[in-house]
């Protein structure tokens, strides 16, 4: 018995020093599977990026040749939309804000070594990667990849002859397939470790909000992906084995599609907000050293929120024929769920209220995320009401309108996140300078891109369009300034994010060392080494109290972690 132990105990030692492949690309510690959908993502990401860049340069000039292109073809420009859309949901928003924090946070955040089924992670990451070469794999085959949008809407998607990709829309459906398998099974993990591991002492309500929104946006997930994998399963169907489900020729109903779609597909947006909106709320109480303001009502209203969402997905149909009578039950529900997104805001701006705030980056870019997403929401209001919608659908109107809540989700709430846990993740401090140089440079062209598409949709000019000198209406010299407006703000805020690598190298080679606790946080991740080794905690810690104890009036410190005894 004796023996057999130390003989583990042994194994165990020698582990640590594994090679590179065993350590960094074998992995089972939640904390390497983090970098891994990171990078992953990250990578992906240039990708989405540069698909936008070669896309709003044919917008703005349009015939142009494009540096590190050529010519976008109109084949070339519907494949890069629908790529540019589907990898910034499924390849970027999803591994890095659920999957990448997902798997850092959580073990620490709540006080154990790692997740409940390490190998089912690691399995969960190594599907995912499979799946974004699936999908990168589309663009060799013959007849490139899929053009049919990322909603994938038939009957364009169905028949091969119509959206003249053959093999690409088959590849595009599979990779989307494996990519859901990969979330259900990190799913899986999030919800078990977070219900059955965390410390000693640790109440369901002294967990802190991003956990709780990570493991809600992970039921959510589970919730509401069935349908869309049947539907997916329908449409393969559909394009190789000549069944009619979706085609009217075929006998089939294209609206059904768009039912098992949006089923899915509305309920995602709230499975990457929530772990956005989290991240937002850990900084915004740190660096305004309070208590997170009402934070059950906070739990209670993502859980809301998460229910509400099963019951909107109609406002995407309003003009796909739906009955007057269903349209205004989707219309109300749809301005019911801005109720408790609206709220939340208010919840962040009582926790500013009266703090002593620190405008560092994380802080930031923290705040930026409140203000963007709130322009996203509120013009949203317009989109859910069937009466408006009519008018503004499918137009410039909706891209801006969903870019400015997509993109605080998917580019501030990184940043944000990155950069506040950053000193944890590595041991070393970022820049502050060139962090706020790389958080200007990315705001305020951000919003010189899709200001002007807001009043370009208002203007008529409808999404999907190749090229607007062919529709006289919209080839006007003003709308082509707006154009080249946006394109151009592009290409800075491109510019602007060589900022955050040069950061990131110069603070992983001379960075200032961090400490455990650098911002005086009160949660568990920072009682552990800067970075956390193997197993996370040198010992296990208690828990005594909530998350955001801060500026407490029987105290000398102005913060009290979960795990110091009163
Ligand atoms: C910051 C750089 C970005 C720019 C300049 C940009 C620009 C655009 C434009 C112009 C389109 C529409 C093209 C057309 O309909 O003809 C588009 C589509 C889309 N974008 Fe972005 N985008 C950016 C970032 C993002 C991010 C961060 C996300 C999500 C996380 C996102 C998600 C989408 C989606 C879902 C579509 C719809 C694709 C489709 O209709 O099939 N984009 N983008
Ligand atoms: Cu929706």
């Amino acid at each position: 018995m004796a023996t057999a132990e130390v003989a583990t105990h042994h194994d165990d030692t020698r582990h640590h020093d594994e090679g590179f492949v065993k350590k960094y690309l074998w992995s089972t510690d939640h904390k390497i599977i983090c970098f891994q959908y990171m990078i992953t993502g990250i990578a992906m990401a240039l990708i989405g990026g540069f698909f936008a860049y070669a896309f709003r340069m044919q917008l703005a000039f349009p015939g142009m040749e494009v540096p590190l292109w050529g010519v976008v073809t109109p084949g070339d420009y519907n494949a890069l939309v629908t790529n540019h859309g589907t990898i910034m949901i499924f390849w970027v928003a999803m591994p890095v804000l659920i999957a990448a924090f997902g798997n850092y946070l959580i073990p620490l955040m709540i006080g154990c070594d790692d997740m409940v089924f390490p190998k089912i992670n690691r399995l969960s990451y190594q599907i995912f990667l499979l799946s974004a070469l699936v999908l990168i794999s589309s663009f060799f085959v013959e007849g490139g990849a899929f053009a049919g949008a990322w909603t994938a809407y038939p009957p364009l998607s169905s028949t091969a002859e119509y959206s003249l990709t053959p093999l690409g829309s088959s590849i595009w459906l599979i990779a989307v397939a494996l990519e859901f398998i990969a979330f259900l099974l990190g799913g899986i993990n999030f919800i078990t470790t977070a219900m059955n591991s965390r410390a000693p002492g640790m109440k369901l309500y002294d967990v802190p909000v991003i956990v709780w929104f990570i493991v809600i946006a992970s039921l959510l997930f589970m919730a509401s992906v069935g349908p869309l994998v049947a539907g997916a399963i329908m449409l393969l169907f559909d394009q190789n084995l000549g069944t009619g489900f979706f085609d009217p020729t075929r006998g089939g109903d294209p609206v059904l599609w768009q039912h098992l779609f949006w089923f899915f597909g509305h309920p995602e947006v709230y499975v990457v907000l929530l772990p956005a909106i989290g991240i937002s709320a850990e900084i915004i109480t740190v660096f305004a050293r309070k208590k997170l303001f009402a934070y059950r009502t906070v739990l209670n209203t993502a859980i809301a929120t998460g229910v509400l969402s099963f019951t909107v997905w109609a406002h995407h149909q309003f003009v796909s024929g739906i009955d007057p009578r269903m349209a205004h039950v989707f219309t109300i529900s749809t301005l019911l769920i801005s109720v408790p997104i609206a709220e939340m805001v208010f919840v962040y701006i009582a926790t500013l209220y009266g703090g002593s705030i620190t405008l560092n980056t994380p802080m930031l870019w923290a705040l930026a995320f409140i203000g963007e997403f709130l322009i996203g929401g509120v013009t949203g209001i317009f989109l859910g009401a069937s009466g408006s919608d009519i008018y503004f659908h499918d137009t410039y109107f909706v891209l801006a309108h969903f870019h400015y809540t997509f993109f605080p989700i998917a580019i501030i709430g990184t940043f944000a996140g990155i950069t506040y846990w950053w000193p944890k993740m590595t041991g070393k401090m970022m820049n502050d300078t060139l962090g706020k140089i790389h958080f200007w440079g990315t705001i305020i062209p951000f919003n010189f891109i899709f200001i002007p598409l807001f009043v370009l949709g208002l203007a008529g000019q409808h999404r999907r369009i190749y090229n607007y000198e062919n529709f006289p209406d919209l080839a006007l010299d003003w709308m082509f300034d707006l154009r080249i407006m946006a394109t151009v703000a592009l290409l800075v805020m491109i510019a602007f994010q060589v900022v955050f690598f040069v950061n990131v190298f110069v603070s992983l080679r001379n960075g200032k060392k961090a400490g455990n606790n650098p911002w005086k946080a009160n949660t568990l991740e920072w009682v552990a080494p800067s970075p956390p080794g193997h197993g996370n905690f040198e010992e296990l810690p208690t828990v005594y109290r909530g998350p955001y104890e801060y500026s407490h009036p029987d105290r000398e410190e102005d913060y009290w972690p979960q795990n110091e005894p009163a």
